[in-house]
C-alpha cells in the first residue's frame, strides 16, 4: 500500500505492491530511482557472491545520486526497495522461487522469498512508476531454442512493458544471434552505450553490430522520451560493455560456456533451471573468473542506470 500520500497521479498502488518509504519519497519528489532485480541474487550467483553483487549494485546506484530499489517478493507482497538486512536474508534463502510474469501472482501466496527475473522486475518497476532498471544480462533464446522453444520471458516483457533496461547484452550462454532476431521482431530497441557493437556480457565484445548508439545519459534520456512520445509500448535495452579490466577474454568465456552447455544437455537440465545451472558451471570452469566479471558488469550497469535516471529526472 502507498502510505506516502504523495502527489503522484498513479498513487493508488495495487494491494500486492509494497514500495519502501525512501523509494516512495524519491518518486514523489521526482528524484532519480533505479530498480534492481533479484533472481541474480537467488539463482544467478552463489552465497556470498550474490550478496556482494546486490550490495555493490545498490552502492553504485547511490554513488550515482539515485535511490536503489531492489525488487523481490516475500510475505505476500512485491517489495520495491529492501533494507540491508533483508538483502542478507534474501541472499541466504534456500528455497526461493524464480519469478516471471507467469508465476508472479502465485508467488504472492507463499511466505518465503522469491527472486524476480528481468520480466517480473519490469512489471514491478512499471507498477511503482520507476523508469530505469539495471540487471546483469537479459535472458533470451537458449542454444537449441529454435527446437526446444526455450525463450526467456524477458523478451516478451521487453516487448510490452515500457521500462528502460540497462544490461551488458544478452547473457553469452544464450544463442545471441537468435536473441537479436527476436528483439527485432518484437520491436525492442537495442542501443549501444558508447559502442557500435553488442557487448558480449562477460566479455567486452560480441562481434555483432548494433545500429543504434548513444554516447551520454542525456542522449539516452532523449531517445527514451521520443520512444514514449510515440506511444510505443516496448521497453528499451541499453547495452553497456563490461569495463575492460573486469572482463573475461572472449575465447576463455566461449570455451567454458560450450563445455557447460554440453554438460547441461547431457544432464537433462532445461527450462528455468538452465540459466542458473550453466552460470554455476561456467563459474567453476573459469575458477571464479566469470563470477568476478559478472559482479563487475552488474555494478557498472547500476552506475550507468543511475546516470540515466538522473538525466531523466533533470528533464530535457
Ligand atoms: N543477469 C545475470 N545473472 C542472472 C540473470 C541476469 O548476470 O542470473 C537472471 C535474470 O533475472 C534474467 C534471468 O531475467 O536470469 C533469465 O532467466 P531465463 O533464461 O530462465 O529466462
Ligand atoms: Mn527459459
Amino acid at each position: 500500500m502507498n502510505t506516502a500520500g504523495g502527489a503522484r497521479a498513479d498513487d493508488a498502488r495495487p494491494p500486492g505492491l509494497q514500495v519502501a518509504p525512501e523509494v516512495e519519497a524519491a518518486l514523489a519528489a521526482g528524484q532519480p530511482v533505479v530498480a534492481l532485480e533479484s533472481t541474480l541474487i537467488t539463482h544467478g550467483l552463489r552465497h556470498p557472491d550474490n550478496l556482494l553483487a546486490a550490495e555493490r549494485a545498490e552502492d553504485a546506484v547511490r554513488a550515482g545520486g539515485a535511490v536503489p530499489a531492489t525488487v523481490a517478493i516475500v510475505g505476500g507482497a512485491i517489495r520495491v526497495g529492501l533494507a540491508r538486512v533483508e538483502l542478507e536474508d534474501l541472499a541466504r534463502a534456500e528455497d526461493a522461487w524464480k519469478v516471471t510474469r507467469q508465476n508472479l501472482a502465485a508467488a504472492l501466496d507463499r511466505d518465503g522469498w522469491s527472486g524476480t527475473t528481468v520480466s517480473a522486475t519490469m512489471i514491478a518497476a512499471q507498477l511503482a512508476g520507476i523508469e530505469v532498471f539495471a540487471t546483469g544480462g537479459i535472458g533470451g533464446v537458449h542454444r537449441g531454442g529454435e527446437r526446444s522453444m526455450d525463450v526467456s520471458a524477458d523478451l516478451e516483457e521487453l516487448a510490452r512493458t515500457p521500462v528502460a533496461v540497462i544490461c551488458a547484452g544478452p547473457k553469452s550462454i544464450l544463442d545471441v544471434a537468435r536473441t537479436m532476431e527476436v528483439l527485432e521482431t518484437r520491436g525492442i530497441p537495442v542501443v549501444g552505450w558508447g559502442t557500435d557493437e553488442l557487448p558480449g556480457f562477460f566479455s567486452v565484445r560480441s562481434g555483432i553490430r548494433l545500429t543504434q548508439r548513444v554516447d551520454s545519459a542525456h542522449e539516452a534520456a532523449a531517445l527514451l522520451r521520443r520512444q514514449r512520445g510515440l506511444g510505443l509500448s516496448a521497453g528499451i535495452l541499453f547495452c553497456v560493455p563490461i569495463p575492460a579490466h573486469g572482463a573475461l577474454p572472449r575465447e576463455d568465456a566461449r570455451a567454458a560456456i560450450e563445455q557447460a552447455e554440453q554438460e547441461a544437455a547431457a544432464a537433462g537440465v532445461h527450462g528455468p533451471r538452465s540459466t542458473p545451472w550453466v552460470l554455476a558451471r561456467v563459474a567453476d570452469l573459469t575458477e571464479g573468473r566469470s563470477v568476478a566479471a559478472n559482479l563487475a558488469l552488474i555494478e557498472n550497469n547500476a552506475r550507468v542506470a543511475a546516470e540515466l535516471a538522473g538525466a531523466l529526472a533533470a528533464g530535457p
